[in-house]
């Protein structure tokens, strides 16, 4: 057995100042690089959206950020532009600990589809690679941490369930955007996916 720690999306957009700003984001950094070291595995996701992305409000002309459109692959919630490749907003948090990182997976970069998930595009069957890279070295175990509890911690934490991995989110070191409902939805989610919430 193998357990690695997976840090999703602990970005500058994510954190307070940010375009996509989680209430006290950053206070989850410390407990993080401290957590690393409890792990023979640690591996960062990175959102990673190139500029005029198909999440993003501003590139649906009359849309507003979290309205809610159907795309061709299901739902989508309309975010601020953030993230976007090579931007301040894209990069780590300047404290998070990243020379620790085996591996940084990016996501969301496919103009066309969101990725929360760090294994899968919002169409639920794109891959992004990490189910072969985590099978590869022998992980078996996940413990998960970052941003958002709601979206790109939840979405990676069922389908990293799904996959047959033994998955646990320490909610502590997460944060939430929690709109509309989100945050209870995505832990009951979570819970019947079989995930551990601790
Ligand atoms: C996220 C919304 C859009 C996240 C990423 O990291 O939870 N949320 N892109
Ligand atoms: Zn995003």
């Amino acid at each position: 057995m193998t357990h690695a720690l997976l840090v999703i999306d602990v970005q500058n957009d994510f954190c307070p100042g940010g375009a996509l700003a989680v209430t006290d984001g950053d206070a989850i950094v410390p407990g993080i690089n401290a957590l690393m070291a409890d792990f023979p595995a640690v591996i960062l996701t990175q959102d990673w959206h190139p500029a005029g992305h198909s999440s993003f409000a501003s590139s649906h002309p009359g849309r507003s950020g979290m309205d809610l459109i159907d795309m061709p692959y299901g739902p989508q919630v309309l975010w601020p532009d953030h993230c976007i490749q090579g931007s301040l907003g894209g990069q780590f948090h300047p404290n998070l600990t990243i020379d620790r990182a085996d591996l940084i997976i990016r996501k969301g970069f496919n103009p066309a589809i969101d990725s929360y998930s760090a294994f899968f595009e919002n169409d639920h069957k794109t891959p992004t690679g990490l189910e072969g890279y985590l099978r590869t070295r022998g992980i078996t175990d996940l413990t998960l941490v970052g941003l958002a509890t709601d979206f790109c911690v939840n979405y990676s934490a069922v389908d990293a369930a799904k996959l047959g991995f033994a998955v646990t989110v320490r909610e502590d070191l997460c944060r939430a955007i929690d709109f509309d409902g989100s945050l209870a939805a995505a832990r009951q989610g979570m819970r019947d996916a079989g995930v551990t919430l601790t």
